[in-house]
């Protein structure tokens, strides 16, 4: 589609004040949309209502950046969260109140997971507000900052759009997030969107401020120092290496140093699973394959990017990193006793790694990653499909660059696929929203529409926002959606109530929807009962969207998904909960917290 900007209309004054002063005159609303096409926003999200259709004629008139209507707010957040994550910053917009509260569990999550969406809500006309008129989508008692004041707990910045503040709020607002990868929320007044401001000429650049000279060489020099003399260093990643795209640095450091490195649970694939020096993932006593804890609890100089240490992250609190561990964040780090400001976590990585020695003389990969167990399990192919036989079967399908969203739920097992090169995970691992998937694929293919997107998802949490899969199917995506149709909710079954109703859902005709939801579709459905069935639906060619239910045991979980709900159980009811009454929960005899073999 031809990209097009609002034209501005650039005044006499400002062109006699010659270069660089330019200003012209622009409609509050085309400003924003300008702005985020310059942001590299491509495609907003959301839904229309009376509050946010002038903005929306607006979009529609510059024919850019590209709407997605979604079938509710809260799928186009989970949308705008999957867009960021490929392309680095999205865009949401809902109406008012019942719009904007929709979405904001799906903000929160992206301010939890550090994922930057620029949320715009169209909201009451400023004549309304001014004249304290009562109005729909409100609580009908004059009150005017409610919504506002909801938005400031979930996200870095929350304001709302005058004539007068817009275009330094605009700007603020967008680099906020970009800086800070979390999520903004801006409140644009119906009847103002249309309305001409003075506006700057020149583009914008999302840019952070240059590192502080002397801070950056003396963290870098005491970081390197540090490695150097180390005799076992290690590097763990945590999330915002993705966020704050340093993969490539940390290769590189890790490389010269010869240094194993391990990823948080939440970053599975920010560090190539092929790289030698990866050794898996880190997750206290549930690390993936073992070893990886070794690498990380013995080294005796550990560089820690962005880590947060929550239950998921680090194995129920199993975890132990070492004394003295440094902790490098997106504009600061903690080494020793200092603390050092203003540097950025490129500029510290590439000094570092300027500063270090190559070394030669450490092994490469010095821990093998678990291999998958043998095929005995499958058979003749027309045996029971198993969880075990499922993802064995999966792992053969996986390709180079493939995009890879997992849900909660036994769709974490996804997280002990060994990936090739190039593939990239998504999983909102810490929020943990049911249902994020489902949306997140939507926004994930419009943002990489070249690439092979892949979801797996349980029954219970597709129930929650399975009408996506009808936007997918108008936009012409052509994802792969593996459904486990479990009858419920077989993960949660693992901490507790495990023959209990409350962890049933409804039986749905999953493989039919995609009929249901575009009378006429060519997507290919298969259900799936035996191994032997699953591998005749893999072997279906990825031209039209595939969706394979694969009809599962209640009972059958991965052996690391059980261990991860028996502990949590420990830890969410304490040691004299109702999950130690008898056959409360699905568990594995003699089973320790390793995820491995899940
Ligand atoms: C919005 C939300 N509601 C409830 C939960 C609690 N929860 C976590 S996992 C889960 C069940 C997932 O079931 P399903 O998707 O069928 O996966 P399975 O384990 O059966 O494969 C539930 C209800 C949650 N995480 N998020
Ligand atoms: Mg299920």
């Amino acid at each position: 589609m031809q990209m097009t900007v609002p034209a501005e209309r650039v005044t006499a004054d400002a062109r006699r004040a010659g270069p660089g002063a330019e200003r012209g005159t622009m409609a509050i609303g085309d400003f924003l949309l300008r702005r985020l096409q310059q942001a590299g926003v491509g495609h907003v999200f959301g839904v229309p209502g009376d509050f946010n259709l002038e903005l929306l004629q607006q979009l529609e008139d510059a024919g850019a950046p590209r709407w997605i209507g979604t079938c509710n707010e809260l799928n186009a957040s989970y949308a705008a969260d999957g867009y960021a994550r490929l392309n680095g910053i999205a865009a949401l917009i809902t109406t008012q109140a019942v719009g904007a509260l929709s979405a904001i569990n799906g903000v929160g999550g992206s301010y939890s997971e550090h994922v930057p969406v620029i949320c715009i809500c169209g909201s009451l006309p400023l004549r309304s507000l001014e004249r304290g008129l009562g109005m729909h989508h409100t609580m009908a008692d004059y009150s005017q900052d409610r919504f506002l004041r909801a938005y400031e707990q979930v996200t870095a910045a929350a304001v709302r759009l005058t004539p007068r503040n817009a275009v330094t709020e605009i700007d603020r607002l967008i680099l906020t997030a970009w800086r800070d990868k979390l999520p903004v929320y801006l409140e644009l007044p119906s009847d103002i969107a249309y309305l001409d401001i003075e506006v700057p000429a020149e583009p914008f650049t999302l840019e952070d401020p240059p590192s502080d000279p002397e801070r950056l060489r003396s963290c870098a020099a005491a970081i390197a120092g540090r490695l150097s003399g180390a005799k076992s260093p290690a590097i763990l990643v945590d999330v915002d290496a993705d966020r704050f795209g340093v993969a490539n640095e940390v290769h590189g450091l890790a490389e010269k140093l010869q240094a194993p490195v391990a990823v948080a649970m939440t970053c599975k694939a920010v560090i190539d699973e092929t790289f030698p020096y990866y050794v898996g993932i880190y997750n206290g006593a549930g690390s993936m394959p073992s070893q990886a804890r070794e690498a990380i609890e013995s080294s005796d100089c550990l560089l820690a990017i962005g880590y947060r240490r929550v239950d998921l992250t680090s194995g129920n609190f199993t975890d132990s990193l070492p004394a003295g561990t440094i902790h490098a964040r997106g504009h600061s780090a903690d080494v020793g006793e200092d603390n050092y400001q203003a540097v950025r976590l490129q500029d510290v990585l590439r000094a570092v790694t300027g500063a270090v020695p190559q070394v030669t003389n450490r092994a490469a990969r010095p821990v093998v990653p678990a291999q998958p167990t043998a095929a005995s399990s499958r058979g003749d192919g027309s045996g029971k499909l198993t969880q075990a036989a499922y993802w064995e079967t999966i792992q053969g399908y996986i390709r180079s660059g493939d995009v890879i969203i997992a849900e909660d739920g036994t769709s974490y097992a996804s997280l002990a696929l060994d990936l090739p090169p190039k593939c990239t995970f998504v999983a909102q691992a810490i929020w943990g929203s049911i249902g994020y998937t489902v949306g997140s694929l939507l926004g994930a293919l419009a943002a990489a529409p070249g690439r092979r997107h892949l979801l797996f998802v349980g029954d219970g949490s597709f129930q929650l926002t399975a009408q996506e899969v009808s936007t997918m199917l108008r936009h012409d995506y052509k994802p792969v959606i593996f459904l486990i149709n479990n009858g419920g909710y077989t993960v949660e079954r693992g901490y507790l109530g495990k023959n209990a109703r409350y962890n049933d859902v409804a039986n749905w005709a999953y493989a039919d929807l995609p009929q249901v939801f575009r009378p006429g579709t060519a997507a290919r459905s298969f259900v799936v009962k035996t191994t032997g069935e699953l591998q005749e639906a893999l072997s279906a060619p990825n031209d039209q969207l595939i969706f394979i239910e694969a009809v599962m045991d209640p009972l059958d979980s991965p052996a690391g998904v059980i261990a991860e709900g028996n502990s949590g159980a420990e830890t969410d009811y304490g040691p004299r909960g109702p999950q130690h009454r008898g056959n409360m929960q699905i568990r594995e005899r003699g089973l320790r917290l390793s995820a491995e073999g899940l």
